[in-house]
């Protein structure tokens, strides 16, 4: 009986949003962007300046970080128990300079836990250290060729070619996102890596918040108000911060230096991440576009409106509110940003990435300035403003917030790693 008509009643969601995906046109022009305002990270919601770090702290951080939970990523659960299982080592990985790992790490302490693969690469020279911490796309068999990563068994999204049969991974995948990981200059560089499919916290696709970790914590899920239950994007960040956890028990790795890096709608996520765990000490966004480090209320590129449409399930169900109306939004990005203050943060974008709307991951950047520089620090370096956007090719990387536009397509190449790597370097 409900069947049925829950069925129809998401077919005419689903045709209405196709509908209004085919209908938006991007604008891509700055001389049509509304005008907007952008909220102050530095008043207080009773209209109060903000002048020290006690203030900082201990009202107008806890304001926007409840906006951000409330009204546009949602409200996670609280952190479970974790426990783990190592599942296999090789000790003669990249030509016998590191150790490569894989580590599953479960959700609660039941047998049944639900879990998330870990895979790690550790430099044979060096104990406890730094590392970047990073989700992938399609399956750690996919980060590198070594056929003794496991392949992926968990639902991945439909490549449309032989590396996945019916949402399965199939070997054909194996190293097909290695450009993405380079993963022996990271360990030539003293860093370890550690990336977990995405898909093993929650499966990237409308379901009602349904899978993955909603699942596991439905009950705690139901406690939550509808509009303010999480979406995907907190399920993955979530996840990031319970992968810190574990980071904390494994004596080779030192877990207060620990970057959490994402590209696209993972470069959101380690946004979130990072703004809601301040135990993660930088964070990197590359090409993290809409509802990551590009502004709303510019809506140049894809909007809230867009995304909401397209990926229903990356927020809360409230985000939508915001829907062609992003002035009535409470925050903005460069709040998003500053919420990581004083802590390092490294914004990229490309230049043929308009989508993502590159001017407006820069112009975040700036805005979360007067945070780094209340808390001490020096955002971007002293010289940078809203007019001086650097060239492609011509990182910023002196001050707290690095940032570059680098040449080229949506994409985390090579180039982008030597920043993250050079700015590490300073940073932890
Ligand atoms: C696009 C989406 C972007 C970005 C990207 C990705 O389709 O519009 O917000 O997240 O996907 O994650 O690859």
């Amino acid at each position: 009986m409900f069947r049925p008509v829950f069925l129809s009643a998401l077919l005419i969601i689903l045709s209405s949003n196709a509908q209004a995906q085919k209908d938006f046109v991007a604008n891509y022009d700055e001389a049509r962007i509304s005008e907007f305002q952008l909220p102050d990270p530095l008043t207080t919601d009773a209209g109060e300046p903000v002048t020290d770090a006690k203030a900082w702290t201990q009202v107008r951080r806890p304001e926007i970080l409840r906006d951000f939970t409330t009204e546009v990523f949602g409200r996670g659960p609280q952190p479970c128990a974790i426990r783990h299982e190592v599942v296999n080592e090789n000790r003669e990985a990249i030509h016998g300079k590191a150790i490569r790992r894989e580590v599953d790490v479960f959700f609660g302490e039941s047998d049944d836990a639900h879990s998330m693969r870990l895979l790690i690469y550790t430099p044979k020279a060096g104990q406890n250290v730094p590392a970047f911490l990073g989700l992938n796309f399609g399956g750690n068999h996919t980060v590198d060729p070594d056929p003794t990563i496991s392949l992926t068994t968990r639902w991945v999204r439909d490549r449309k070619n032989e590396t996945t049969k019916k949402h399965t991974a199939t070997e054909a995948g194996r190293g097909t996102s290695a450009s993405r990981w380079p993963v022996e200059m990271i360990i030539d560089r003293g860093y370890a890596l550690v990336t977990i499919y995405y898909g093993d916290i929650d499966p990237d696709f409308d379901d009602g918040f349904e899978n993955g970790i909603h699942g596991v914590f439905r009950t705690e899920m139901e406690t939550i108000p509808p509009g303010q239950r999480w979406g995907s994007i907190a399920a993955w960040s979530y996840g990031l911060s319970r992968a810190l956890d574990y980071l904390q028990q494994d004596a080779s790795i030192d877990a207060s230096r620990v970057a959490v890096i994402g590209h696209s709608r993972l470069g959101k996520t380690s946004l979130w991440a990072g703004a809601a765990d301040e135990r993660f000490k930088m964070v990197v966004s590359n090409n993290s576009g809409c509802g990551g480090a590009a502004l709303s209320r510019r809506a140049i590129g894809e909007t809230v409106g867009r995304i909401n449409t397209s990926f229903p399930h990356w927020f809360c169900d409230n985000f939508t509110k915001y829907n062609s109306n992003e002035n009535a939004c409470p925050v903005d990005q460069h709040q998003l940003l500053a919420l990581i203050a004083p802590r390092a943060l490294y914004v990229a974008s490309a230049s043929e990435d308009k989508w993502a709307d590159p001017k407006g991951e820069f112009l975040s950047a700036v805005h979360a300035g007067p945070v780094y520089r209340l808390l001490g620090t020096n955002g971007l370096g002293d010289k940078i403003t809203a007019e001086t956007m650097p060239a492609p090719d011509t990182p910023i990387n002196e001050g707290k917030i690095g940032y570059h536009l680098r040449n080229g397509k949506h994409d985390l190449t090579e180039y982008d790693w030597r920043q993250y790597l050079d700015f590490a370097d300073r940073q932890l």
